[in-house]
């Protein structure tokens, strides 16, 4: 729906114009031919695919489920696991800059991919059965099967170990109670990987099958953030599960964590998309806005807006190239990647909200995907740990004391 008539419309260009490449420090430069190559795929397919219908769907709150599919054919699900187990085959800086990609299109629909990826298929491949894999992965690589990741509860978001859903084992099969929150896609996931304590207290991760009987996946509604992404409850109630669908590899609050892990470097990457994308339209209009006679860009002070934007994204990306780096020798640890999450998202936000002020009354409406990036990196911010939960991690690294306990 367009929020102004043809007549009050300011018909500057920025909305509709060529994305431009913005690679102040020249990255591309550390990049490779296939990493150019994946990028600029799903730049196009996002701009073909997700930009022309992304406000509408934001604005009903509705998820584009039809993008599953596309999104499995540019390969976004596990870019960075093996072609054998339904992933990409690729190296973990291309997996980032698809994120990135697919961020600067939207939040929700990168968040589709992460989940997918990074905590479906990535915990069945490095922990489950190789049963479990050839049943599972083939058909979450193709978007056959739609994957959730059940690790939050009501009563326990930022300490994923005080969990309370449970289950007991009888005979061949277990039986799982509790509930989980906020879990993105589960209200139209297939399966869910669901961490629970068994009966010695262990946390196990668990596959659990629409349908099984007990299931449930409630909707959550009234979301002003992520709107194009659905979010739903994970409710279990005497669900009998065969023992087969216990991710056998790992036992602890480790499994979770580590695929947390995963996912947060993908984030590291996508936020920094979603700034581009504001940066690019602040730039656009702020060249073509005229107040006082001249483009409100020859202003000194949406100068120092613009020149701090473009530092900040500049700062962000080296991070997260130099931390695909070392993911690529599996030298990447969990600190380093809540580091460069925490900043990305931060600086993502802060990218938003001036590029909101920039576009003046503009900018609070439809016409630019400013409030729209702004109000969804506020999820982006929260979800797979929240800034200060990072902060934490962070200094619980330097200084060798856990602030937690
Ligand atoms: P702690 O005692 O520190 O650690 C328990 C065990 O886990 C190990 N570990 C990790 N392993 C791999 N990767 C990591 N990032 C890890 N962090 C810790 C750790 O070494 C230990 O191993 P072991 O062998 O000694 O048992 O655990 P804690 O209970 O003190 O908690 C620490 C804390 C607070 C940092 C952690 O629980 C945390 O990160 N909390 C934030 C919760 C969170 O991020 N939830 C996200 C839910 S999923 C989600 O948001 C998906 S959004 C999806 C979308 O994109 O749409
Ligand atoms: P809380 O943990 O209650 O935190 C509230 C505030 O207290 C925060 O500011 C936090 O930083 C602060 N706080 C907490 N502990 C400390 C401390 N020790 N020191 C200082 N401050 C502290 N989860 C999943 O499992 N799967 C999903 O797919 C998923 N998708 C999500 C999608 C959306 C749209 C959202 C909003 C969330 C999603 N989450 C998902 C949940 C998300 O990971 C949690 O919201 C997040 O971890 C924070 O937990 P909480 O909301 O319970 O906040």
């Amino acid at each position: 729906m367009d929020t102004l008539t043809a007549d009050t419309k300011h018909h500057i260009s920025s909305k509709t114009d060529q994305y431009q490449h913005h690679d102040y420090y020249m990255i591309d430069e550390l990049l490779s031919e296939d990493h150019l190559l994946a990028r600029d795929a799903v730049r196009d397919w996002v701009k073909k695919e997700v930009s022309p219908i992304i406000e509408s769907y934001s604005e009903k709150a509705e998820c584009p489920q039809h993008l599953f599919k596309g999104l499995a054919d540019i390969g976004a699900f596990g870019p960075s696991l093996p072609v054998e187990y339904g992933g990409g085959g690729m190296d973990e800086i291309a997996y980032g800059i698809i994120m990135q990609e697919l961020e600067r299109g939207d939040s929700g629909i990168r968040s589709m991919a992460s989940v997918q990826g990074s905590l479906v298929m990535y915990p069945i491949y490095r922990f489950g059965s190789e049963e479990q894999k050839q049943k599972y992965l083939p058909k979450l690589g193709s978007g056959e099967y739609i994957g959730c990741f059940g690790l939050t509860e009501p009563d326990h978001g930022s300490n994923p170990s005080g969990m309370t859903t449970n289950f007991v084992e009888d005979g061949d099969d277990i039986i799982l109670n509790g509930a989980k929150m906020w879990i993105t896609n589960s209200p139209v996931a297939d399966i869910a990987v669901v961490w629970a304590k068994g009966p010695d207290g262990a946390i196990k991760g668990v596959i659990v099958e629409k349908g099984m009987e007990g299931f449930t996946a409630p909707e959550i509604h009234g979301k002003w953030s992520l709107r194009a992404s659905i979010t739903g409850e994970l409710v279990f109630e005497d669900v009998r599960v065969p023992k087969a669908n216990i991710l056998p590899n790992v036992s602890g609050l480790k499994g979770p964590l580590s695929c947390l892990s995963k996912a947060r470097y993908g984030i590291a990457w996508g936020a920094i998309g979603a700034a581009l994308d504001c940066y690019d339209s602040a730039l656009r209009y702020t060249k073509e806005r005229e107040q006082f006679g001249k483009p409100i860009a020859g202003f000194q002070l949406t100068q120092k807006k613009l020149a701090e934007m473009i530092t900040e994204i500049t700062k962000a990306q080296l991070l997260v190239w130099r931390l695909g780096t070392l993911a690529n020798k599996g030298k990447a640890t969990p600190a380093q990647i809540s580091m460069a999450k925490r900043n990305s998202c931060h600086m993502a936000l802060n990218v938003a909200r001036e590029a909101r002020q920039m576009h003046g009354g503009m900018g609070i409406t439809n016409e630019y995907p400013i409030m729209r990036h702004m109000m969804n990196l506020e999820t982006v911010l929260t979800y797979e740990g929240t800034h200060d939960i990072h902060l934490l991690i962070t200094g619980m690294d330097v200084t060798g004391i856990n602030a937690f306990k």
